[in-house]
């Protein structure tokens, strides 16, 4: 039975696990110093070269890499291999601006998929395993990698991508899935649909693998109860691979960063100041083993915090949080931080389902911002005087929660568009002035 827990590796003692990410660290500044003229641009105009990186300790002289730099360098600035050594290209949806275009060599390919097949182990996953893989394949990471991952750990793969939700239902009776890898939103449509068919005693699932998005403490545990599995999150990024970079273990609290592969900080996005473990922050990636697209201090803009606390799993790689929004999905309104995750975290503690949408404009030079929220099928047939009360209590339970006001508009259940890949929580009208 292939196994893909790789002991030696994943529970290395983390002064081994130091000197392993130095030795891989200082061979990749000096491949990326050779090979790519737009970084060892910038590591000169910061005065830096490979000599002043002798370990992690040096990695603070690094400059950041951001998205900007990554449209600007589009589509081949960043490359360090040469094209014919490279055998795949990733990117990401592009829905602002350039899309980001990611390169592999097949020793990537390899590592992305070693990475997906350890976090396919960590939910218990084995060669007797039917995992069914609702990510959707084509230019995203997320079907591609846990297929790659699925293949690894010599599980029966069910290369299903996203959509036609029947004939998921059906693939994942008639082959018995155990595994279901797809984004929380999606699995939580699936598990609405499985209720509606009545075929939750035909389901087979054991454990689910869901990522891409942010989703609740909440969430996670209705998912579970509906599918009666474990669901686990799974992190990551295009422009670091894909899935797989960090994954939940038994233990189900945070992920295990693949720290043999990748390197995290975590810096005050403001001043860009490194900070301790422990504190809130951006994180930042350098990827120490990738060949074709290797970012060094990769600005992920998501927020988290990284903690080094024994794990009962074993695994001795740094553990991040679920990211709690990403620094770039803030919304300001009426001059208030407000992340989706705090509205779903609301909407799930007083009953709701997770389906919403955030719509925010500007009238009068007043910011507007009201959250369509579905109602409870039970709730649908209330009175109106019932539903109105229902909203002044969410109306009161979401300023508790984020210090201003909302204006609150239960809709009919279903009447929010489904998403088959990642939800789109905010409609921010603002932005089209
Ligand atoms: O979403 C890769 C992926 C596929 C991860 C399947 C997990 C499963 P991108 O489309 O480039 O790649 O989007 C990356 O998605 O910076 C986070 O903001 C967000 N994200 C990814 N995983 C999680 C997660 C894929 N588990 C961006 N929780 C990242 C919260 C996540 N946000």
């Amino acid at each position: 039975m292939p196994n893909y827990y790789q002991p030696e590796i994943e529970t290395m003692p983390y002064e081994q696990l130091r000197e392993l990410q130095n030795e891989k660290l200082l061979k990749q500044v000096r491949h990326v110093w050779d090979n790519v003229p737009y970084y060892r641009a910038k590591m000169e105009a910061k005065g830096v070269t490979p000599e002043d990186i002798q370990s992690i300790d040096d990695l603070h002289k690094l400059p950041f890499l951001s998205k900007a730099d990554l449209r600007d360098a589009y589509p081949y600035g960043l490359l360090a291999k040469p094209l014919g050594d490279c055998v795949r290209i990733q990117s990401t949806s592009g829905t602002t601006g350039k899309r980001v275009v990611a390169f592999y060599t097949q020793h990537d390919i390899d590592l992305w998929e070693d990475c997906c097949a350890r976090a396919i182990v960590a939910a218990g996953g084995t060669n007797e395993d039917v995992v069914h893989v609702s990510y959707g394949y084509g230019l995203f990471t997320g079907g591609p990698g846990l297929n790659g991952g699925s293949h690894k750990v010599g599980c029966l793969t069910l290369p299903m991508s996203s959509g036609n939700t029947d004939r998921q239902l059906q693939f994942m009776t008639d082959l018995g899935s155990t595994i279901l890898c797809c984004t929380p939103s999606y699995a939580q449509y699936l598990a609405e649909s499985i209720y509606e068919k009545g075929i939750r005693d035909q389901i087979k699932l054991k454990a689910g693998i869901f990522g891409a998005e942010a989703w609740s403490e909440d969430m996670r545990q209705d998912i579970q109860n509906k599918l009666g599995i474990k669901a686990y999150d799974i992190y990551g990024l295009t422009e670091t691979s894909g899935p797989g970079v960090a994954f939940e273990c038994c233990e189900q609290t945070g992920m295990h960063i693949n720290e043999d592969h990748f390197i995290a900080e975590i810096i005050d996005p403001d001043t860009e100041e490194v900070l301790p473990l422990g504190s809130k922050g951006e994180l930042v990636f350098t990827a120490i083993d990738k060949e074709a697209f290797p970012l060094l201090r990769y600005r992920t803009r998501d927020i988290c915090v990284l903690s080094r606390e024994k794990c009962s799993c074993g695994r001795t790689h740094v553990k991040m949080s679920k990211p709690m929004g990403r620094s770039d999905d803030m919304l300001i309104i009426r001059g208030v931080n407000v992340f989706p995750s705090q509205i779903e975290t609301v909407l799930m503690q007083q009953g709701y389902p997770a389906n919403y949408q955030i719509i925010v404009d500007r009238v009068n030079n007043t910011d507007t911002f009201e959250i369509m929220v579905e109602m409870m099928p039970a709730m649908f047939s209330d009175s109106l005087a019932k539903i109105n009360e229902a909203e002044k209590a969410l109306v009161a339970a979401l300023k508790a929660m984020l210090g201003i006001s909302a204006k609150v508009r239960l809709v009919a259940p279903k009447s929010i568009t489904r998403s088959e890949g990642k939800a789109v929580r905010v409609i921010d009208k603002r932005k089209l002035y």
